[in-house]
C-alpha cells in the first residue's frame, strides 16, 4: 500500500505530460518491434526471390534461359544481372521478346522488376518476354546451367535450369504456329 502511493506520487508530481509520453514511447517501441518482425518474416534478403520451374533452350549460338521468379517479400524485388556458374563464365543477358510488326525481337534490358508479393512469368513470349539470354554456344553435352541471378539488393538467387528440348509440349502452344524461322 505504502509503495503504491509512493508510485502514485511520483507519476503525479512528474506532471501530466510524462505518462502520455511514456505510453507513446511504449505504443512506439512496440510498433517497431512489430515492424521488425515483419519485416524478418517478409524476408528482404535472399529468401524474397525464389524461382520455380526453370529450363533453358539451346539455340545454335545461344540459349534462352526461362523461369517464374517469385517475390515473397513486401517491396519490389529488381533482377539486375546475371550469370552462369556451370558452366562458368558463359555470357549472360537480361532480355525482353516483344512483337514488332508480327515478328518477335529480342532486346537487352537493364532490369526485371518483380511486384511486392508477386511474381514474373520469364518464359519468353509464352510469359511476360522476359528471359536470360546466353550469348555463348553451350558445349555439348551439358544439359543443366546453373545460373545466378543478382538482384539490386546485392543479394544473389541460384538456381538450376535443365535443357528443354524441342519434342516438349511447350513449344506447341505458341511458336509451333510460326513453324520455327529459325535463329
Ligand atoms: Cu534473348
Amino acid at each position: 500500500m505504502d509503495m503504491d502511493k509512493r508510485y502514485h506520487h511520483f507519476f503525479r508530481r512528474d506532471a501530466g505530460l510524462t505518462r502520455p509520453m511514456l505510453l507513446i514511447l511504449a505504443v512506439v517501441a512496440a510498433a517497431l518491434v512489430v515492424v521488425g518482425v515483419f519485416f524478418l518474416f517478409s524476408g528482404v534478403t535472399e529468401e524474397a526471390v525464389e524461382v520455380h520451374g526453370a529450363f533453358f533452350r539451346r539455340g545454335t549460338m545461344a540459349a534462352g534461359v526461362f523461369f517464374i521468379a517469385h517475390n515473397h517479400g513486401y517491396s519490389e524485388s529488381c533482377i539486375v544481372a546475371a550469370e552462369t556458374l556451370e558452366p562458368k563464365g558463359l555470357r549472360a543477358e537480361l532480355h525482353i521478346t516483344v512483337i514488332e510488326g508480327g515478328v518477335a525481337t529480342m532486346r537487352k534490358v537493364e532490369k526485371i522488376c518483380i511486384p511486392p508479393r508477386g511474381e514474373v512469368r520469364a518464359l519468353g513470349l509464352e510469359g511476360e518476354g522476359y528471359h536470360v539470354m546466353i550469348l555463348s554456344k553451350i558445349p555439348e553435352g551439358i544439359h543443366t546451367l546453373k545460373i545466378r541471378l543478382v538482384l539490386a539488393s546485392g543479394a544473389t538467387v541460384d538456381f538450376e535450369a535443365k535443357e528443354q528440348l524441342i519434342e516438349t509440349p511447350m513449344d506447341g502452344s505458341h511458336e509451333g504456329h510460326s513453324h520455327d524461322h529459325g535463329d
